[in-house]
């Protein structure tokens, strides 16, 4: 009886030194558990006499209830005073103002592309996708470029590791997809998309850049026609008194060929380095589909002609919201970027 005093005053002593849950929990374990002091001491019963065992028994059964009540009321204590050194120690201030969410912009070379779909589809062009990595026959030898020719040097290509299989250079290969799909029936359509030259950058040239090439095939379609649709683009994108010029030039794949040229946004055609001092910014390449070109695509030039063209879609950005550098497009950074 006397060790049982003793185990339980010693409990009760160690109960009060416990200062954290943890150590609480091991003050249980030494005391209440299997093997601690508590069970250890009911043991001394076979020392005592028949008379004294009932009252040992009863006894034991108070010193347990009356431990575990005091364990789980100092549990309790010492679990709100954890609870509340955490809440002391993360400190949360519901007054303060929320962080604001940034939601994502159209960049502006997505904006400009929208515009000129929206423009096309009015005059009656529809959307073609077209593949970005191409083989060498439609990139160039079906667009009238052979291995051989000097044309090829007009444009540096990313060539892959896989014989034949390059970057496209420009849209216009989708215009031999396009016809393929089509033939024999009429075409227009626009063949948007990233086309990739390894090139210098400089304020108005990107290795990467996007097109929108358009294309027009069916019967009695004349030089006029392109003339007249691609000055109505220019001014739909631009405003009704854009300064325009058509300047012959050469593509493999168009004959004749001309190129459009817009003022400049930025000197009002006085001359820049943005356009090279000439006063003009060119935005596109466009001809007459070379006889060629519509046979490889299936039709036969004696029935059929057409008119191309390959616009700029950052050069047409730049025109439009006065931008002086097209490294801007890619730099990534948001003080450009949030002005769209
Ligand atoms: C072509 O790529 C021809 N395929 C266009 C064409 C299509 C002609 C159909 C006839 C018929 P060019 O290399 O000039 O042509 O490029 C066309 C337009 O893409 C240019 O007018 C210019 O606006 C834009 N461009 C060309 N190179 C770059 C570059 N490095 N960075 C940004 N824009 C470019």
């Amino acid at each position: 009886m006397d060790s049982l005093d003793t185990v339980y005053t010693e409990a009760t002593a160690g109960l009060q030194q416990a200062k954290t849950v943890t150590e609480l929990e091991a003050w249980h374990r030494d005391v209440l558990g299997r093997k601690g002091s508590v069970q250890l001491a009911t043991r001394t019963v076979g020392q005592l006499s028949p008379e004294e065992r009932p009252v040992f028994g009863k006894r034991i059964n108070e010193v347990k209830r009356s431990l575990s009540d005091a364990y789980e009321e100092r549990l309790a204590a010492l679990k709100a005073a954890e609870l509340r050194a955490k809440m002391a120690a993360e400190t949360l201030d519901v007054t303060l103002p929320g962080r604001r969410s940034y939601p994502g912009r159209v960049h502006p070379s997505t904006l400009t592309l929208r515009e000129i779909y929206r423009i096309w589809g009015d005059m009656g062009f529809q959307v073609y996708r077209s593949r970005d990595v191409e083989s060498d026959e439609y990139n160039f030898e079906l667009l009238n470029i052979p291995a051989h020719h000097p044309a090829r040097d007009m444009w540096d290509t990313f060539h892959t590791t896989t014989p034949g299989v390059l970057l496209r250079t420009h849209t216009s290969p989708g215009q031999i997809h396009a016809m393929h799909e089509y033939c024999p029936e009429p075409i227009r359509v626009i063949l948007p998309g990233m086309c990739y030259r390894y090139e210098q950058i400089t304020a108005r040239a990107e290795i990467q850049f996007h097109q929108v090439e358009g294309l027009a095939v069916g019967q009695n379609i004349t030089l006029a026609d392109l003339k007249g649709t691609l000055a109505d683009f220019a001014r739909r994108m631009f405003g009704p008194e854009t300064q325009m010029r058509f300047r012959a030039n050469y593509f493999p794949f168009t004959e004749p060929s001309a190129e459009l040229d817009i003022e400049c946004f930025l000197c009002g055609g006085k001359g820049c380095p943005v356009c090279k001092y000439t006063g003009w910014l060119e935005i596109l390449g466009s001809g007459m589909v070379h006889p060629t070109v519509l046979r490889n695509g299936g039709y036969d030039p004696a029935l059929y002609s057409g008119f191309a063209f390959g616009m700029g879609v950052e050069r047409i950005a730049m025109l439009k919201y006065g931008i002086e550098d097209i490294r801007y497009f890619w730099a990534n950074d948001l003080r450009f970027l949030e002005q769209f």
